[in-house]
């Protein structure tokens, strides 16, 4: 039996729960706080009568019309011929990204309340625990726009008017001229002067250029790397894009802005060097000077510089940019949307951008989807501090399989003018095309080391 010590501490502490019980509802009743308001949560007007449409499945739609892996996500819900689709390339490691979405975003999406586009983001964001990483995040793209493809066809709108609407009529491009000779950019770059063309990006042969023409490296010679393994001569690249330049701006005038990649093949200090000599050319901007595991070098290139650069195709996480941004590091963010988590994610980098004056030039190449054109081009089209819009000219092959794709009337692109992101996918037409897994870049220097491809 407990003493009466015991009985009075007990009492007394009952009594204190008790009190704090009594003084928590007090404090919260005073304050109306939300869990005191939660039970007189009301439905909005608007919502009345509405059932809440729910995630049915959520599944990959593979295809490689061009040799190219593409991935789009298929969210299907509990509205009869309501879906919507959302981009999910990453090209190079495809199938796993496939796996991603069937086999764990469908478990984690099905039953949930499609127009919770936030929520969802940040539960199947976390729901892995260790997270950003070009899989997940390209999964979670796929997911994300296509429930804003959703949330764009209840609203009857397209995307970018839940984005806040147009912020310019259509979206500029930029296109890519690229030869084996300077006469043969040249040739290329008056093609697309000629079809409307302002922005044109000039690159001599593949990724580092004439560097990569070498035939005998040493390190073949010598039976190192894989037979298929890329060789790059950095010194002959970098004294050929200056003289490209020079070529290219003798031709064309200086009236076309120039665009380069160097798509962090160098050394930074190369990459610093090689840009200084770029200045009086007056390019409208560099691409990836540095890899991004090198993004301390950016002040360097800052205090050397004031070229315009562009950066990030290769980001995936908010870390890698938040802070360079902050540091105007960067003038152009050249994210691959898909590659951090879609369209919700893009458009909080766009919104930090403002801020601090970097403009978006979203990564636009043949290894986005369509759907990831749509995308692209529904932020271009309302954010304000939009730069330019890398694009490519979707195929008669590929619109076989995607109905809808965004338009271009000379350099502008436009996207489909239906509620929300305006593709469509003939899945029958799709399964033509499986995709495949051989993807490994691999480049090496003369004597066999590996190179950032
Ligand atoms: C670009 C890019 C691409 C990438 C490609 C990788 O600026 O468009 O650098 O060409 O290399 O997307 O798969
Ligand atoms: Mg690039």
């Amino acid at each position: 039996m407990k003493n009466s010590e015991t009985q009075f501490t007990t009492n007394r502490r009952d009594a204190l729960k008790l009190l704090a019980a009594g003084s928590t509802a007090g404090i919260l009743g005073l304050f109306g706080s939300p869990l005191a308001r939660a039970e007189n949560y009301v439905k909005p007007a608007y919502a009345k009568g509405m059932a809440p449409v729910k995630i049915k499945s959520v599944k990959a739609i593979p295809t490689a019309p061009e040799g190219i892996n593409l991935i789009v996500v298929k969210v299907e819900t509990t509205e009869p011929g309501l879906y919507g689709l959302g981009c999910a390339t990453f090209t190079q490691r495809a199938e796993a990204v496939v796996t991603a979405i069937n086999k764990y975003l469908n478990d984690f999406c099905a039953g949930k309340d499609v127009d919770n586009i936030e929520d969802i983001w940040q539960g199947a964001y976390v729901s892995s625990y260790w997270r950003n990483g070009g899989v997940l995040n390209n999964a979670l793209s796929g997911l994300d726009e296509a429930l804003w493809d959703i949330k764009g066809k209840r609203a009857g709108m397209p995307v970018y008017q839940l984005l806040g609407g147009k912020a310019r009529f259509a979206v500029q491009c930029y296109t890519h001229a690229s030869g084996r000779t300077n006469e043969e950019v040249i040739e290329n770059v008056q093609k697309f002067i000629s079809q409307g063309y302002q922005h044109v990006r000039i690159q001599l042969g593949a990724y580092g250029g004439v560097g990569t023409l070498g035939t005998n490296p040493a390190f073949r010679d010598a039976g190192f790397g894989g037979p298929t393994d890329d060789f790059m001569d950095q010194h002959a690249y970098l004294n050929s894009v200056p003289k490209m330049f020079k070529a290219v701006r003798a031709a064309c005038g200086d009236t076309v802005e120039l665009l380069h990649d160097i798509h962090e093949r160098v050394e930074p200090m190369d990459a610093i060097n090689l840009i200084k000599r770029l200045e009086e050319y007056n390019p409208f901007f560099i691409e990836d000077p540095f890899s991004p595991e090198n993004m301390e070098w950016f002040k360097q290139l800052r205090v050397s510089t004031s070229v315009p650069i562009a950066m990030g195709e290769l980001f995936n996480n908010i870390n890698e940019f938040k802070m360079p941004m902050v540091n105007h590091w960067f003038d152009f963010i050249r994210i691959h949307i898909s590659q951090i988590g879609g369209i919700t994610p893009a458009m909080k980098v766009a919104r930090l951008g403002e801020w601090f004056n970097i403009r978006t030039a979203w990564h636009g190449p043949g290894d986005v989807s369509p759907v990831g054109h749509a995308a692209n081009c529904h932020i271009d089209l309302a954010v304000w501090n939009f730069g330019i819009q890398e694009a490519v000219r979707f195929s008669d092959k590929l619109q076989t399989i995607f109905s809808g794709c965004p338009t271009m009337n000379k350099d502008y692109m436009s996207v489909n003018e239906v509620p929300g992101l305006g593709v469509d996918i003939n899945e029958k037409e799709a399964a033509k095309y499986p995709i495949g897994t051989k993807s490994n870049w691999q480049v090496r220097k003369n004597d066999g080391t590996i190179i950032r491809p």
